[in-house]
């Protein structure tokens, strides 16, 4: 699959991730054995460069994105009382059938047979009876399925179809992931502006986005809604990783114009620094990847993005170039989130192809997760470099 450029490309993404990692970890609880190891065998690689120690071990600006899950939100309980307004949503097509029973089902063993939220299922075209019947005989819970209105998901008619075209044909032939494809551009530009407004929603506050063919790790022995909740929580996430820059070629400079024309959206200790190294001048292409999701659907009903949606799709980046729902999700979450409202879910083990998130110890132990703590994403970055023969992916 991976041409020696992808394979490049691929090292750097998880070599950024990696900052991430290290500065989560940094400020955090449990043991940095691992780390400190990697960290000196990345050093090891890098040698003779003096910054290069710096920008590998650099503290990724100043969120407390980590924080432990306090103990009065874990329960025993065989079907906990107290709950929150959350439902777990899932965006798919009568074919991803098999891979949202895998999904579904690793969902309900590892958290929601005993929580019991409801799902709801949406798709642009109507979900077959065969679809309905299997995923409803997963659950115990409600399960609804919605269809989404028309102008919610295809290409808007005031998009220049002729220019469209050719940068889609640029992309297919620069071998830019799904560059081609129009239907994935209205996928993401769904779930950047339109998902959570889906009727079926309205009565929900807290969602959790799964995706078909996806790895729940861990058992999750407490509720992750009501840790949202009651810790006013936004925006939740397991995976961060940076952006093929060729989809998004103007995207910053669309969020600095929106910025620039209104502040008053933009709030007090946001997370900015997680998304620019240089006070916002430019986009360091960093993203929460979006297909985990835990969030607040009123972050996304708010005001504030709502304007900023509009004000994005009235310059077709969806269509033009291939702006994704990660990099606009996080964009809108770091802007309209304060930092400490934004929190990375180390506990939950997590795979979407082809990266995993694993805990660590002693989390891994805690929660029973069913993967190999040494498959973790940060670390494959040992593995990368070593293909590269110890080359310098940053240079
Ligand atoms: N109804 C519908 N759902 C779609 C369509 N395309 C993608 N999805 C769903 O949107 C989500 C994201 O699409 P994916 O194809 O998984 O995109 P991705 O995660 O970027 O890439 P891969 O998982 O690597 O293919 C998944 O939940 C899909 O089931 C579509 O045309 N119609
Ligand atoms: C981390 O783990 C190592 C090896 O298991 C152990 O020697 C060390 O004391 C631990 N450190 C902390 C802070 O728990
Ligand atoms: C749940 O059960 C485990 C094992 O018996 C125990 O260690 C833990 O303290 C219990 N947690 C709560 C919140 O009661
Ligand atoms: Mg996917």
């Amino acid at each position: 699959m991976m041409t020696k450029t992808r394979y490049v490309f691929v090292a750097l993404a998880i070599l950024i991730s990696l900052h991430y990692i290290l500065s989560f970890s940094h400020e955090g609880y449990g043991n940095a054995t691992s780390l400190d190891s990697i960290k000196a065998t990345i050093q090891g690689f890098r040698g003779q460069k003096d910054t290069a120690k710096d920008e590998v071990v650099k503290v990724w600006h100043e969120p407390p994105y980590k924080t432990p899950i306090p103990a009065k939100y874990f329960t025993n309980e065989t079907k906990p009382s107290r709950k929150a307004n959350a439902v777990i949503v899932s965006l798919a097509r009568n074919g991803d059938l098999n891979g949202i029973i895998r999904s579904m089902s690793q969902m309900e063993e590892k958290f929601n047979h005993r929580f019991g939220y409801p799902y709801v299922f949406l798709n642009e075209e109507p979900f077959t009876e065969e679809f309905k019947r299997s995923v409803s005989s997963l659950t115990k819970s409600l399960v609804e399925f919605g269809l989404i209105p028309h102008d919610h998901w295809f290409q808007p008619d005031w998009i220049d179809e002729a220019k469209a075209t050719k940068n889609r044909d640029w992309m297919v032939e620069n071998n830019v992931i799904y560059g081609g494809s129009v239907p994935y551009r209205n996928m993401c530009r769904f779930n950047s502006g339109f998902f959570f407004r889906h009727p079926l929603l309205d009565k929900y506050r807290y969602y959790w986005r799964m995706e078909p063919d996806v790895r729940y790790f861990c058992t999750v022995r407490y509720d992750p809604f009501l840790f949202m909740q009651d810790e006013k929580k936004k925006y939740g996430f397991t995976i961060s990783l940076p952006e093929y820059g060729e989809t998004i070629t103007t995207l910053w400079d669309a969020v600095s114009e929106f910025v620039r024309d209104h502040p008053e959206h933009v709030v007090k200790d946001n997370a900015m620094g997680f998304l620019s190294d240089d006070g916002g001048e430019t986009y360091n292409r960093c993203h929460f990847w979006s297909n985990f999701e835990i969030g607040d659907l009123d972050l996304w009903r708010g005001e504030s993005y709502m304007k900023f949606f509009d004000y994005l799709d009235s310059k077709g980046g969806f269509y033009y170039e291939r702006w994704g729902d990660a990099p606009v999700h996080s964009i809108g979450a770091a802007l309209f989130a304060r930092k400490d409202q934004i929190h990375f879910f180390e506990d939950m083990g997590y795979r979407h192809e082809p990266f995993q998130h694993c805990p660590q110890s002693p989390l891994h132990e805690e929660n029973r997760c069913s993967c190999d703590a040494k498959e973790n994403f940060e670390f494959s970055l040992l593995l990368s470099l070593a293909a590269l023969g110890g080359h310098d992916p940053l240079v």
